[in-house]
């Protein structure tokens, strides 16, 4: 379904339950909204971030936008937004973006998130960091009361060697929120999960709130086997979240 034409159909019209994908859409639709001409833009993983990528895309090759430069979040995103024509280059040549558009597995009330379910969280926390303004897109699913409140990962990317040792680290870390920590692995192969800097994906669940997201940051970048973990705290300047409702915009 196109996206515009959901987020602007009549009321008259017939009712209908919207997908998850297509609220996903909307949200990124909505998100693209922000960008003008000329900027420097980093692009998001993801199946939501997929589509403001093919938006943008799309807006480039009607001539609605021009002169954008892309900095891609992943080797995926690199390959879709070079599908699409859209100029790329890199931190090392652009280190202040405009504005980035990204997914989240989890967003907060305070809006800090949880990403990186989908493999990708050191790229995307280098970029998404030296952005003006950073969109993030989801549909309302996304939305908990507290980060770990999905009962679902909190991934963290750490170096292959010695895995189990780290892994035993975070693991005892957050023992009083009765964390399990868990390596990932990839359904492709049944192997370990290999991100795009080669590492590897530690994914904690937590039965209980871990309190301060900045000292449990702090602590787990502390380990000296650990690259990133996949909270983003106070990164975000903007939220849009569609839902069955309708699409809500939230300023940070
Ligand atoms: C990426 O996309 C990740 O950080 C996050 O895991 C994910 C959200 O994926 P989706 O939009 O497919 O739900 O940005």
């Amino acid at each position: 379904a196109n996206a515009a034409a959901l987020m602007s159909s009549p009321s008259s019209s017939p009712q209908r339950i919207l997908s998850q994908d297509e609220l996903k859409k909307i949200a990124a639709y909505k998100a693209v909204e922000f960008v003008e001409s000329g900027m420097v833009l980093g692009l998001g993983t993801g199946s939501t971030a997929k589509h403001a990528i093919d938006r943008i895309g799309e807006l480039l090759q009607q001539g609605k936008l021009a002169n954008i430069v892309g900095i891609p979040t992943s080797t995926i995103t690199h390959e879709q937004a070079l599908s699409l024509g859209i100029p790329l280059s890199d931190l090392d040549n652009h280190p202040v973006l405009d504005l980035a558009i990204d997914g989240a597995d989890e967003v907060d009330p305070d809006m800090n998130l949880v990403k990186g379910r989908g493999g990708s969280l050191l790229r995307e926390k280098m970029i998404e960091g030296c952005c003006k303004k950073f969109v993030v897109i989801v549909d309302e699913s996304k939305l908990v009361d507290y980060v770990g409140g999905s009962g679902l990962a909190m991934p963290v990317e750490i170096v292959p060697f010695c895995w189990k040792f780290t892994a035993h680290k975070l693991q005892s870390l957050f023992a009083e929120a009765g964390c399990d920590a868990k390596l990932r692995i990839s359904p492709q192969n049944g192997k370990p999960y290999v991100t795009d800097n080669g590492n590897f994906i530690i994914d904690l669940y937590f039965k209980k709130d871990i309190g301060d997201l900045k000292a449990a940051g702090d602590a787990i970048l502390r380990l000296a086997g650990v690259v990133e973990h996949g909270m983003f705290i106070d990164m975000a300047t903007t939220l849009i979240v569609a839902g069955e409702l309708g699409v809500t915009v939230w300023i940070g």
